[in-house]
This record gives C-alpha cells, structure tokens and sequence, in this order.
C-alpha cells in the first residue's frame, strides 16, 4: 500500500475514530487516504492551534489520544500553544505533520524550518523519518509514548515525498503493542502508607489530574468512607471526586474551596493521590499545604515524588491499583471496618456548610448587571450532571472553580497550568465531538471567546452544538484587575471594544441570545440547548465583579517615576 494508506491504517488499528486537521499540500496524500476511511471521521479547523486544542479536549474527555494532523511550516508553528497546553495538561495528543521533501531537507525550501527542534520542548517525544516503511512503526511509538505512564503529547513529521511511496507494511492492532498491565506501587511502603493512615488522627486526600488519568474515582472514595477522611482535588479537578459526596471538600488553590483549604490546614497527615502539588494548587507554600505535615505522596511519575514538598513516603504507580492496595491493607490491619468517625464527618458537613453561605449572596444576586457568579450558580442548575463543562482562562471564569459542581469524572476540562487563554472553547468542540449525546458548555471571558471564535466555522460546519457562555465585561478583566490593585488603576491596553457577539454567530449560521437580566439567563440556556446548533449566549457581566488576581502574591505596588 502507499505509506499515506499505512498511516490510516495505523489510526485504524489504534482505534482512532476522529482527526482534527487544516489541509495543506503537504497532508494532502494523508487526506487523501481518509477520504475512504469512513470509520474515522476528519474535522478540519479554522486554526492548527484550534486543532490542537480540539484533540487535547477530547483526550481530556475520553482518556483516549485526540490525534490533530497539520502542515510542515506556518501548520506546525500554529500548534505550539495547543500542544504545550497538552503537555502541562498530561494530555495524549499525537500530532503528525507533513515536513518538506527529503531531496530539499536543510535548503531553506518553502515552509522548512527545524521542526522537530522547534515542538522538542513540548512534547514527550517526537521524531521523523527518511524512510516509508518506518512510518508504521514509528507512529506506533508515538501513540505507545502518548499513552504511557505519565501522559502526554507526542509528534511525527512525515516528509512529504515518503506519503507516495509504495511500502510493504504489516498493520499491527494496539492491544499487540501496547500493554493494559498496571504498575502497581511497593508493597512495603503501601503497608507502611497503611499504618499512618490509620494512627492519624486528621488525614486529608488531595486528588488530582492522575485519579482521573486513572480512573480510580471509586478506589479513592472507598478509602476515604473506610477512615472518614475528607477529599479535596488538585486545582482544576474538582470532578475527581463527586461534589455532592459528604466527604468531597473542593478543590485547593487559586479561587478554591475555602472548606478544602481550611481542612487541609488542619491536617496532620496529606494523602497526595495523583498531584505534584503544583503551582495553582498549593503556591509552593505554606498558605494550603501546612509546614512539617507529613505527605504520603503516590504518583505514575517518581520524578514528581517530592518535587515540592518533602515526602514521608512516595510510592510510584499507577493510582488506582495503589489505592485498592492502600484500602485492603487498611482493612487487614483494621481488622473489622473501621467504625464511622461520625465527629470529624460532622466538622467536615459543617465547615462545607458555611462556605455554602458565604458564597450565596453574589450567586443569587439580582442586580445588573449580571454578577459572573449569577451565571455559574445558573448554568449548574440548568445543566445535567453529566454535561460537561470547560472554563478558559480569565478573571470570570475563575469564579467558576468554586462555584461549580461536578458529579461525574471528566466533566470539568479547564486550561489548567499552561493557562493559555481562548483555549476552552476549540476544547469544548473537540469534548462534544467525543460526547455527542451529552452537554457540553463552555464558559469564556469577551477576551478569551474573541481568540478562538473563528471555531464556530468549524462547529457549524460539522454541526458540534456546543453552548458557549461568554461573560462579557468589555474587558481583559484579569489584567485590568491587577492594574486596579498593583498599579494604581493606571488601565492599559485591557478595555475592549467588542463585535456584537450574537451577531458574530448568526454571521456564521450559529445560534447567539443576549442576556442583560440575570432572571433571563435559564431560558437563554434553555434557547440555546433547543438551538439544534452551536449557540452563543452572550451576556453583559459587572465589569467591577473582578477576582482577585491569581498572581497577587508575585506583583508588588508600582514603583513611582
Ligand atoms: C494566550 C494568552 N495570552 C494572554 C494571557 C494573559 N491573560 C490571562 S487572562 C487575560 C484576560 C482575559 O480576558 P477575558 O477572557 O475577557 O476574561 P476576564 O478576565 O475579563 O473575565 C489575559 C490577557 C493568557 N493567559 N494567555
Ligand atoms: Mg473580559
């Protein structure tokens, strides 16, 4: 078969059902070879950073790679922020790209530059080939790299001239070079976990990205009914853990759960399942991790054992195998199970229910405009428990992390620590194309929405009905919010003039609703559900209602002169 066959055939025996992709001539015999493959169905974006972010969505959404294929050059520099969002995410995206033919490599042709070196930073591994018939072979790599341990994005660069080549390939399926097995942790130090988890008198779990990675939801609970230990998540995973379970906290960090943090506070031993304790979650200080705690650290990747605080014991593997382990050898030295610890649950109802009020004023709030936190307490009511929801990055979307819910694993996808601005709503596309039968919202600032907006070409096109809630203060309102507090309000370049959104989507055949009243938010919920096509609520927030930065504790006061 010609080598352009044989990278469809390798996506076939991977399983891969979607290719997000921008056309250029370079891809053109790959396309060519997809065109008859109608198990796979191909959506081409307005954007390769789009494409990029489209399959780093639906891999969030699935546990599945989200293969995104794109032109040598301008095609692959257009990725970078896509695939480094991937990366600081753990997220299998595979991305092949067309490169120049091999007779003119290192000539400076038409759109050559050195792209494995440009992408090398960004992914787990990368490569390219001389040679057709190891394009099988070495995408297979790729996916085995992409899905294993530690996730995260990998890339090959496919010269143009090889795709004609006539190869002699053997179509290998995945479950032949790939393992199922599961790395289970050290023995000794799961039983030594054990102990201290049951001589603790107030031990906390932080989940994180690996519960999810791992799908070890369930195993995380079991150990936390068994001993009444409450679980807070990593920042950005708050659907690790359902909200709704009576030992569910919140999550830690930037705008979280003030329960989470004050019980983490009051720790004296932190079960860190899945989590390097990053940035966003913790600071890197003392303020939600307190000083000489002793951490139980258990993560897929030993480098991330200690990387931030010192560990009493890390355990390496994978989190759901090393969480039923944690749980039986708590039982066997139990004995019986453990009686409830009905006192800390009721210390543990209690502090959630005072978070509960002292969030309510602003969600509840009548007044215009509309609070940004009005919008979230409203978008959780209307939408299902297994709609998906993504935030982007930005100032109004913040407020999301602690006025949300979720109740089901994978249901909240944010930019996480790459941040990276007009993320969510290419994310949203590519988890509504995973998940057709469900809903998926997506909720952006005027700034973020404005970045990646050109998307409802492709989500028109390819009919992906996403709903997309843009909480318009006329403003970079992040920015302007640390102008306001660092900088003496001096405001610059964070004021925006902004298009008539709801016209911008009826422009491209989409659905758009302006919302002003805050009692009219559930029927333009309601309106753009019905829509039957990818709906854009645009509505007018407080453009006072600015969070707090999340920088706050790196700016210092202007300097004057
Ligand atoms: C690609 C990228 N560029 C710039 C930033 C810096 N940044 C973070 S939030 C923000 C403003 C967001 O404005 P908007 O989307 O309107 O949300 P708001 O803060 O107003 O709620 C900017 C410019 C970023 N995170 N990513
Ligand atoms: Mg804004």
């Amino acid at each position: 078969m010609t080598a352009s066959r044989a990278v469809v055939e390798v996506l076939r025996a991977e399983e891969v059902k979607h290719v997000f992709y921008l056309p250029g001539s370079g891809i053109l015999p790959i396309l060519d070879a997809l065109y008859d493959a109608d198990e796979i169905q191909t959506i081409h974006t307005r954007h390769e950073q789009s494409a990029a972010h489209m399959a780093d969505g639906y891999a969030r959404a699935t546990g599945k790679p989200g293969v995104c294929l794109v032109p040598n050059g301008p095609g692959i520099t257009n990725t970078i922020s896509g695939i480094a969002t991937a990366q600081a995410a753990y997220s299998p995206v595979v991305l092949i790209a067309g490169a120049p033919v091999t007779a003119q490599m290192g000539r400076e042709t038409i759109q050559e530059i050195d792209q494995q070196a440009v992408l090398k930073p960004l992914v787990k591994w990368n490569t390219h080939t001389t040679h057709a018939d190891r394009i099988p072979e070495l995408l297979r790599h790729a996916f085995r790299v992409a899905l294993s341990g530690r996730k995260g994005p990998v890339h090959v660069d496919i010269p143009r001239d090889l795709l004609y080549e006539v190869v002699d390939i053997n179509v290998v399926h995945w479950k032949d070079y790939r393992t199922t097995g599961k790395m289970r942790g050290d023995l000794n130090l799961v039983k030594q976990a054990a102990e201290q988890l049951i001589t603790s008198k107030r031990p906390l779990i932080i989940a994180g990205g690996g519960v999810l990675w791992d799908e070890a939801t369930p195993q995380a609970l079991a150990l936390a009914e068994l001993l009444t230990i409450p679980i807070a998540t990593s920042y950005g995973h708050m659907d690790a853990i359902p909200s709704d379970h009576p030992l569910a906290v919140g999550q830690l960090g930037r705008d979280g759960s003030e329960a989470a943090r004050r019980l983490t506070q009051n720790s004296d031993l932190i079960l860190a399942l899945g989590t390097e304790l990053g940035h966003l979650t913790t600071f890197y200080g003392y303020k939600y991790i307190p000083k000489g705690t002793p951490i139980i650290q258990v993560n897929i990747d030993p480098r991330e054992i200690g990387r931030n605080y010192p560990v009493e014991i890390g355990i390496v593997g994978d989190i759901k195998e090393i969480t039923k382990e944690l749980t039986s050898e708590t039982k066997a030295l139990l004995g019986e199970t453990a009686p409830k610890n009905q006192p800390r649950l009721e210390e543990i109802t209690n502090i959630k229910e005072e978070q509960k009020t002292e969030n309510a004023d602003k969600a509840n709030c009548e007044a215009m405009p509309i609070k940004p936190q009005r919008v979230f307490k409203e978008l959780r009511d209307f939408a299902a428990r297994d709609a998906i929801i993504v935030l982007d990055e930005g100032g109004t979307c913040t407020f999301g992390n602690h006025l949300l819910e979720f109740y089901q694993p994978r249901t909240f996808l944010s930019p996480l620590k790459f941040a990276c601005l007009g993320w969510a709503f290419p994310a949203a596309l590519g988890a509504k194309v995973a998940n057709p039968h469900r809903q998926v919202f997506t909720v952006c600032g005027d700034g973020g929405f404005a970045m990646s907006m050109h998307e409802l070409g492709t989500a028109v096109q390819y009919d992906i009905p996403v709903v997309v809630l843009v909480l318009n203060n006329y403003s970079f309102g992040s920015e302007k919010a640390s102008q306001k507090y660092f900088f003496e309000s001096r405001y610059i370049g964070t004021d925006l003039i902004n298009p008539n959104f709801t016209k911008v989507a009826e422009a491209y055949g989409a659905f758009g609703v302006k919302v002003e009243k805050p009692s009219d938010l559930r029927s333009a919920l309601q309106e753009a559900s019905n829509a039957g096509t990818v709906a854009v609520i645009d509505v007018t927030v407080d453009p006072e209602e600015l969070a707090r930065p999340a920088r706050r504790d790196e700016m210092i006061p202007r300097l004057r002169g």
